[in-house]
């Protein structure tokens, strides 16, 4: 067989030395940066393998979506009061069934459950807690639109009673982060807090071959995602930053606004080619849409990670403390520079500076 990483060429990081024809996967990525990690150890990358195969099932099920019956609703509804995909449900089974797999795991909590759920009672093998949005966008799965698996993992804290309160840690406290993207291509991108990495799903053989190592944000883009449907339902700050970034005769020479309406797709252009996503409040979303656990917490430790910034609007994303697992937060993500110029207008503190 040919070789089937032939093309496949990493940019070079800081990764050790090997020959250029072999092609890495993402345990062996993380192997080879986990000398003196915390998480350094092989129940780790077995968790790991558990997200990998779980993320390569559920692409191949969005891959094949139409040619077989698992497009539509299931007809039920999830904690959040949203129809059930039935691709929502075979990602979520998908992914608890590998997981329960996994001795390391002791809890794991879904934006489709309603509560966290114990795998592993003795606290000395369920040493991780991994949290997650199965298929976020999900929505769009039936128009084609690119959609994603978004998942955390924290160090379980078995001496405190119950699972809701051992996942409610901020998320300066996460081990490792990630998502997959499944679009033109199926792409994974992680982080255990040495960098960011990005793998591309080789279908041929069914592996998650690294295709970009120590991926950079790009500090300011002009260009900016937001649902201008609900300009008028956002606090004023949030207005009048978008009225600055359209005003050609400010010295940022014009935005661009691109937006997908799929969390995952929205960031990942942004990771790589800059910018800043916005989802204020709302009249109908006072705490904004989006869920602090398992999809801000992620994101944001990916985008500090690769230099960076994720506030809820004034505050770190990373430093907020959760109240429940389905915490909702509104979220402003993107290049250092482009969130800064955010903060000139909903950060009072920051304004008054000026
Ligand atoms: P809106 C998808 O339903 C989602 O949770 C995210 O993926 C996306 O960023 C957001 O909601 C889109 O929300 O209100 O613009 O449709």
């Amino acid at each position: 067989m040919a070789d089937p990483t032939a093309g496949i060429t990493p940019i070079p990081g800081n990764a050790p030395e090997r020959p250029e024809s072999q092609f890495v996967t993402v345990e062996q990525h993380i192997m080879g940066h986990l000398q003196n990690h915390p998480a350094a150890n092989s129940e780790f990358i077995w968790l790991i393998s558990a997200i990998t195969l779980s993320t390569k099932i559920i692409s191949s099920h969005v891959h094949r979506a139409g040619l077989i019956d698992i497009w539509g609703a299931t007809g039920d509804e999830n904690v959040q009061g949203e129809t059930v995909q039935k691709l929502d449900r075979i990602a979520n089974d998908t992914l608890e069934k590998t997981l329960g797999y996994r001795g390391s795991v002791g809890i794991i909590a879904s934006e489709e459950d309603n509560e966290p759920k114990v795998l592993q009672e003795v606290p000395s093998t369920g040493q991780y807690i991994v949290m997650f949005d199965p298929l976020d966008g999900s929505s769009n799965i039936d128009a084609n639109v690119s959609i994603g698996t978004i998942w955390t993992i924290f160090r379980n804290i078995p001496h405190i009673d119950g699972a809701e309160s051992s996942v409610l840690q901020p998320g300066v406290q996460q081990v490792a982060a990630g998502y997959v993207l499944y679009g033109s291509s199926t792409v994974l991108v992680y982080s255990i807090g040495r960098g960011v990495h990005m793998f591309t799903l080789e279908p041929q053989f069914g592996a998650f071959l690294l295709t970009r190592e120590n991926i950079r944000m790009p500090e300011h883009a002009p260009q900016y995602a937001v649902n201008e449907a609900y300009l008028n339902s956002f606090p004023q700050p949030y207005q009048d930053y978008l009225a600055w970034a359209k005003d050609d005769a400010n010295d940022h020479g014009g935005f661009s606004s691109r937006y997908v309406g799929s969390l995952v797709a929205d960031f990942h252009r942004i990771l790589v080619k800059g910018g800043v996503f916005l989802y204020p409040p709302t009249h109908a979303q006072p705490d904004g849409k989006l869920r602090l656990m398992y999809e801000c917490n992620p994101l944001a430790f990916i985008a500090e990670q690769a230099g960076g910034m994720a506030s809820d609007g004034a505050n770190r994303i990373l430093k907020k403390m959760p109240g429940n697992v389905h915490d909702r937060t509104s979220l402003v993500i993107g290049g250092k520079k482009n969130v800064e110029e955010v903060h000139k207008f909903t950060r009072a503190d920051v304004a008054a500076a000026k």
